[in-house]
């Protein structure tokens, strides 16, 4: 096959625009002269791509420029180039032989136009060949899961000595973590000490295992509490920004360590591990899901089966194995197998949270506890994906109900500020709040960037635009402010009034509760050795993370999900690169 040199970008985009409305971006770049092999390197005479579409991407790039020079271009609000995402690859959404879609659109419902979304179901031509032998069929340590407790768990391993690869099923890094809004919980930090907050080990291990209704591993607990000042420093020595520190549901201190300003801390400390992770340049495979646990005759994990998106199915013999694969809260009907009640629920989590590292695990004989226990958070915005992180009510924000009357401590536990907003009329609840909250919290920029927050110049004019009675909400801030003023709500019994909610102009958010974490998992020990249902730690398998059950027990605090990823994910890194030696 002759390889044309490429159109410059120009002449692409106008043949582009010519195309047919059911081509496939393959076939109309074809049309435009883009030849198979200048986007599928030939290997011995064949168009081959890898699990990564490394080839393919640079391609892309290599015509129409980088996702940041993209994002500077784009006038729309909506600018999918520039998103929380991160760099990822251009083939997450721009698919070749088959239908393209933004990978946005699995949690946001943007009117976003991408070419190409109407392909037919047609068959792509006969599926590339992977590009040869993968880098390497046998690694030390194998990381099932990219979220941050895989990350964590590989970067370590790879600074204790080991040849590590990271097996992600998704098209992009980052899990969940991406999507961790509030902060991370650590006490006894230095940007505490600056800020003049009380806090101690033994009030976070207190108020963990209190928050888990006394359902938790105390030895885990304990540890994650102990631990939680140590992983903060980590993530600092990797070039982390944890300088803010706000107040979450069921804490007794500020302890959500965040980037200053209080921006989001998911993104930011994603962005971090992807770039030590390719500042070490580790061995990632995205579009790589494990089908499969490896097993020796005396039970030892000695690797994976992977079905890799354009490799197929093939081994990689490791040394340990490391499972990151995270929850379930994206499976509706694994959730609501354990917990009926919450069945059609929304969730606010990523798409590829369903589970199939559970499965792996108790194949393997890893004994699962506490499956039913599955957490809603009580603030996604109604009708959408989209979590209104806990840290606006915890910077100020107050809840009212339909009728415009506050109705329990908002920053009381998940399932009790939950069930609390399920009593209500319609199920829901508006986050109220003001132009002090607003600026306290960078985050809160992102709700109106997504048009979610209703705004009005006083309380009476915000109440006729979302539909409450004007008097009603103005006596409720009245009532909350006097509150705040005299620090003491008697009515709720809200233990932080961090502000009053005076400043104009006032906004509201409608929220209702969605599925958001499980707690239940494989049960480890201290160590993050997988344990069987005799209590033995089965060999060469450790886990981290929300694939694991027994930190949080029955309900988890804000703030201890990224806090356990850093924590048991710098653990099971250490353990697993020290079984992996001969
Ligand atoms: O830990 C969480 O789940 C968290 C902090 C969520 C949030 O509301 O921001």
């Amino acid at each position: 096959m002759p390889i044309r040199p490429f159109l410059t970008s120009l002449a692409l985009a106008a043949a582009l625009g010519a195309a047919a409305p059911a081509d496939s971006l393959a076939t109309a770049h074809g049309r435009a002269g883009v030849t198979c092999a200048q986007c599928h390197p030939l290997v011995k005479g064949k168009a081959r791509v890898d699990d990564n579409e490394t080839a393919p991407n640079a391609a892309c790039v290599k015509c129409h420029g980088d996702l940041a020079s993209l994002g500077a271009k784009t006038k729309e609000a909506i600018n999918a180039h520039a998103s929380h995402l991160g760099q990822i690859a251009c083939t997450v959404c721009h698919r070749g032989h088959e239908a393209s879609r933004a990978y946005c659109m699995n949690c946001h419902s943007f009117d976003l136009k991408i070419p190409f979304a109407a392909a037919p179901a047609q068959p792509a031509p006969a599926r590339p060949k992977p590009a040869g032998k993968a880098k390497a069929d046998r690694a030390d340590v194998v990381v099932i899961g990219s979220g941050a407790a895989g990350m964590v768990a590989a970067i370590t391993a790879h600074d204790a000595g080991a040849r590590v690869v990271i097996l992600e099923k998704q098209p992009i890094t980052g899990g969940n973590s991406m999507l961790a809004a509030g902060g991370m919980n650590a006490a006894g930090t230095p940007q505490q000490a600056r800020k003049g907050i009380q806090d101690s080990v033994e009030t976070m291990r207190e108020d963990t295992f209190k928050g888990g209704k006394g359902l938790g591993d105390p030895e885990l607990v304990a540890l994650l509490a102990r631990e939680s000042a140590a992983s903060v420093a980590y993530l600092e020595s990797l070039g982390a920004d944890l300088s803010d520190v706000g107040r979450m549901g069921g804490a007794s201190a500020a302890r959500a360590h965040r980037p200053s300003g209080g921006a989001a801390v998911g993104a930011h400390i994603v962005g971090v591990l992807r770039a030590a992770a390719a500042k070490r340049k580790l061995d990632i495979r995205v579009n790589a899901r494990v089908v499969r646990l490896l097993e020796s005759k005396d039970g030892r994990i000695t690797g994976v089966e992977v079905e890799g998106r354009h490799r197929g199915r093939y081994t990689l013999q490791a040394g340990a194995v490391v499972l990151a694969a995270g929850g379930f809260s994206s499976n509706p009907e694994r959730v609501a197998k354990y917990q009926p009640a919450f069945k059609g629920m929304t969730s606010s989590n990523q798409p590829g949270a369903t589970g199939d590292g559970l499965d792996l695990g108790a194949e393997r004989g890893g004994e699962l506890k506490d499956m039913a226990q599955i957490q809603i958070h009580p603030s996604v915005a109604a009708g959408s994906r989209i979590l209104i992180t806990e840290a606006v009510r915890g910077n100020g924000a107050i809840l009212v109900n339909k009728e415009g009357r506050r109705f329990f401590n908002e920053i009381g536990t998940r399932d009790a500020v939950s069930q609390a907003i399920l009593r209500q009329t319609g199920q829901s609840a508006f986050m109220v709040f003001d132009e002090g909250v607003h600026k306290s919290l960078k985050q809160i920029d992102g709700y109106f960037h997504l048009g979610l927050v209703k705004t009005g110049d006083t309380p009476e004019a915000l109440a006729q635009v979302i539909g409450v009675p004007p008097q009603a909400l103005r006596a409720t801030l009245d009532a909350y402010n006097a509150a705040v003023d005299a620090k003491q709500d008697g009515e709720f019994n809200r233990p932080d009034l961090p502000r009053a909610l005076r400043t104009p102009r006032f906004f509201a958010i409608e929220v209702k509760p969605g599925v958001h974490y499980t707690m239940g998992g494989l049960r480890i020990d201290p160590g993050t050795r997988v344990l069987a249902k005799d209590g033995k730690a089965i060999p060469g398998f450790f886990a981290a993370g929300e694939v694991t059950g027994g930190v949080h027990g029955a309900n988890r605090l804000g703030g201890n999900s990224i806090s356990e990823t850093i924590t048991f994910g710098r653990i099971a890194g250490r353990n697993a690169a020290a079984a992996a030696r001969p």
